[in-house]
């Protein structure tokens, strides 16, 4: 088993943040984004949308997607439950990790992609897409500070995986001058302690 990934990408380090919560380790292989080897032929092989994170398990097979992969961990080792227990808090997980992953991730990643030189040549861009994005993203951050002032995590008393999608989606904002306003107190509260755990430096 290996993971493909690249140490600088955002959507790599979800799954690295979720090895570390459950004390994993899996080897991982670099893959060159930066001079987009991932676009390459053989890369495609792989992951014919070019995209890292990719688990490579035993038997050959590739799981790409990052929430995918970090669900194949938590079947693999439930602890500590990172996408709900039950059925009422697993549907809950769920709603906010998609809500997180729609209103404020790819926002903040389409800021990026939509006007960035890194991305040029590599998918179709438009600028100002990028900006509408780029306030689409705060407006989710003003809605989460509303959120998050009744309860400790995204999801409710527990850490998940929609913490993490937040948090790294938070992080990679700063790129796009995304950032936390002084007055959300409730989301800067929140982030300081997600941010404080070890498995943040993953
Ligand atoms: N939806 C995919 C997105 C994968 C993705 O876009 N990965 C980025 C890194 S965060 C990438 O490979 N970027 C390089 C490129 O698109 O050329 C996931 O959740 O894993």
């Amino acid at each position: 088993m290996k993971i493909y990934e690249a140490q600088v990408a955002p959507n790599p380090r979800r799954v690295r943040i979720v090895l570390a919560e459950k004390g994993i380790k899996v080897p991982y292989e670099q893959v060159d984004i930066v001079n987009a080897v991932n676009r390459g032929p053989e890369f495609r092989k792989i992951n014919p949308l070019a995209g890292v994170p990719v688990l490579e398990l035993d038997d050959g097979a590739h799981i790409a997607e990052s929430v995918a992969i970090c669900r194949y961990f938590e079947e693999l080792q439930p602890q500590p439950p990172l996408f709900g227990v039950g059925a009422k808090e697993r549907a809950i997980v769920e709603m906010w990790q998609r809500r997180i992953e729609f209103a404020l991730f790819i926002p903040v990643a389409d800021s990026f992609r939509q006007r960035h030189e890194f991305f040029k040549g590599r998918i179709r861009q438009v600028p100002e897409y990028a900006e509408a994005q780029r306030q689409n993203a705060e407006e989710a951050l003003a809605w989460l500070d509303t959120e998050l002032a009744n309860r400790r995590f995204i999801a409710g008393d527990r850490y998940s995986i929609a913490d993490i999608t937040a948090m790294v989606g938070i992080d990679f904002g700063r790129v796009s001058k995304i950032a936390i306003k002084p007055e959300q107190k409730n989301l800067a509260r929140w982030h300081a302690e997600v941010s404080s755990r070890p498995s943040a430096k993953a």
